[in-house]
């Protein structure tokens, strides 16, 4: 009886793990001359991210301030990236909930950018603020809307 248990366990406890192995989608955002289509996605913790269409652009969740300090927007805990540029690149899967704002580089002064929303927007508070302003207002203007 003792073994019949673990067993059970053990049969449970491989199908929780294959089946949020089999749910875990990736999400394709295309490089379109100097935006993100879509700007802004929902997806669930686990999930992952592919940029595609990169020729000329990069992905990047460190932003550069005025000052010359870096600022990441992105859930504490989390990782951010930076893509190579003109990468076709896909993010691990990005297992901590929350907002992860990104830019183009070389495309950031025309607004170039884009919201991924993991489950729960957890640092939403934490992200304005920071009084974001310019287009980073903006990336999070369109984030606030895409959560009404
Ligand atoms: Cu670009």
């Amino acid at each position: 009886m003792k073994y019949a248990k673990s067993l059970i366990g053990a049969v449970l406890g491989a199908s929780v793990l294959l089946s949020s192995a089999v749910m875990a989608e990736n999400h394709v955002i295309t490089a379109a001359v100097t935006a993100f289509k879509p700007m802004v996605i929902k997806i669930a913790p686990g999930d992952t991210v592919s940029f595609e269409n990169m020729n000329g652009h990069i992905s990047n969740t460190i932003f550069t301030n005025k000052d010359h300090s870096t600022s990441q927007y992105i859930p504490s805990g989390a990782e951010g990236w930076t893509s190579g540029m003109g990468e076709n690149f896909t993010t691990a899967p990005l297992t901590v909930e929350g907002i992860y704002l990104y830019k183009c580089d070389p495309h950031w002064g025309a607004g170039m950018g884009g919201v991924i929303i993991v489950g729960t927007p957890t640092n939403l508070d934490d992200i304005e603020a920071t009084k974001p302003k310019g287009a980073l207002k903006r990336l999070v203007k369109k984030a606030k809307k895409a959560l009404k």
